[in-house]
């Protein structure tokens, strides 16, 4: 059997809008015919594929009448039965209506602001009545493209004032569901509130519910802020805020590629996979991607396809690298302690700071240590290249 094969363990899913994409551009009309949300779990379940989140208007278009709702869940249903595909995640969305045009929770408008969550309310039913656990927010509209449009602390509280109200909301009916609040510095806005991973864990701390939300990383949205992926991943994970994750690719400064796991920074995507492995992330492996606009739908399959196997192909390189002799020795060499400056380091008292202060270091010494970093790299790489 392929090594690289997926299984329900490893929690890959992907969303209804990601293999669902008809391939539209801001220059392009569609290139894909549309499926439906039941062919689209079958294509999922075809490619191995563990779970399918959705937006609300993913599965349910916006004006369907009640009637509509109901048939268009009942052949959902069916299909999650027949495959055996999972819905770990769900969303709403809050961008795609030109109602949305200034903003959802943080427009001027308090009947806009009104309507977003009356269909987040909604949304949040129907994700939770397929088995989602985990509800991410996405603000793609929450932003500007002149701050003459209003002050960004009232944004601020505005969208602080939609997750209290909502995390009331989900208490209220006792949903066992959490929060995971997604960042984006731009696009479809010139500039979104809350850009960054960083900007979202500051911000959920100020919650009334902060033990109700976490984050949901996106690797292409910190590479367009130029950012380090994996280092708002682990600040998240250490918060205990790591609660979903959006695994696809990106080249910074350009347009939201949404690329194919993998496909553009390979040292990146594997330190992230060993991270995610080393720590025993729990949660989905979510693909937030595309396929390339030149595909037809063999061509998504191998995009869903493509994403899958390289997550499993850094796994099995993460494990060699973290049984590899040298790279272990070098790693115990680098991070060698003789234990000597314990009785000045830790926890505060004053004696430590006061021995501290009058400690007499070899500075120049110290100075002078060759960290051996650039052999580590290249053995890193030579693993990722396939020569050791
Ligand atoms: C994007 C976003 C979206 C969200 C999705 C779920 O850049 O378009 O990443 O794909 O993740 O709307 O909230
Ligand atoms: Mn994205
Ligand atoms: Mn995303």
């Amino acid at each position: 059997m392929d090594p690289y094969t997926p299984k329900p363990e490893h929690k890959f899913s992907f969303g209804l809008w990601t293999v669902g994409s008809v391939g539209r551009d801001p220059f392009g009309a569609p290139v894909r015919d549309p499926l439906s949300p039941v062919e689209l779990v079958y294509l999922l379940a075809e490619v191995g594929a563990y779970g399918v989140n959705f937006h609300d208007n993913d599965l349910i278009p916006i004006d369907a009448t009640p009637a509509e709702a109901e048939a268009i869940k009942r052949e959902f249903r069916k299909a999650l039965e027949a495959t055996g595909i999972q819905v770990p995640m769900a969303t709403t969305n809050l961008f795609g209506d030109p109602i949305f045009k200034d903003g959802a929770f943080t427009s001027n408008d308090p009947k806009v602001r009104a309507y977003a969550l009356q269909k987040t309310m909604r949304a949040i039913d129907l994700g939770v009545e397929f088995g989602a656990k985990v509800y991410v927010f996405w603000g793609g509209r929450e932003g500007t493209e002149t701050d003459a449009c209003r002050d960004p602390v009232t944004a601020i509280q505005r969208m602080r004032e939609a997750m209290n109200f909502l995390c009331e909301y989900v208490l209220d009916q006792g949903y066992d569901l959490k929060f995971a609040l997604e960042a984006k510095p731009n696009e479809p806005r010139g500039d979104i509130y809350l850009a960054t991973t960083g900007h979202m864990l500051a911000f959920i701390e100020t919650l009334d519910h902060p033990e109700m939300v976490g984050v949901n990383p996106e690797v292409a949205h910190e590479h367009m802020a130029g950012l380090n992926f994996l280092h708002a991943v682990a600040q998240a994970w250490e918060a205990g805020k790591l609660f979903h994750i959006d695994l696809n690719d990106q080249y910074p400064g350009r347009y939201d590629q949404d690329f194919r796991f993998g496909s553009r920074d390979i040292k990146a995507t594997f330190f992230l996979v060993k991270f995610l492995e080393d720590v025993g992330y729990p949660g989905p492996r979510h693909f937030d991607a595309h396929a390339y606009r030149t595909e037809d739908y063999e061509g998504v399959k191998d995009f869903a396809r493509g994403c899958m196997r390289t997550y499993l192909i850094l796994k099995e390189k993460a494990a060699q690298w973290n049984a590899d002799p040298e790279i272990q020795a070098l790693l115990a060499e680098i991070n060698a302690d003789d234990g000597s400056m314990a009785p000045y380091m830790g926890s505060y008292t004053p004696q430590k700071a006061s021995a501290l202060k009058a400690f007499p270091f070899d500075r120049q010494a110290l100075g002078r240590r060759g960290w051996k970093y650039e052999r580590l790299d290249q053995l890193t790489v030579e693993i990722l290249l396939g020569v050791r």
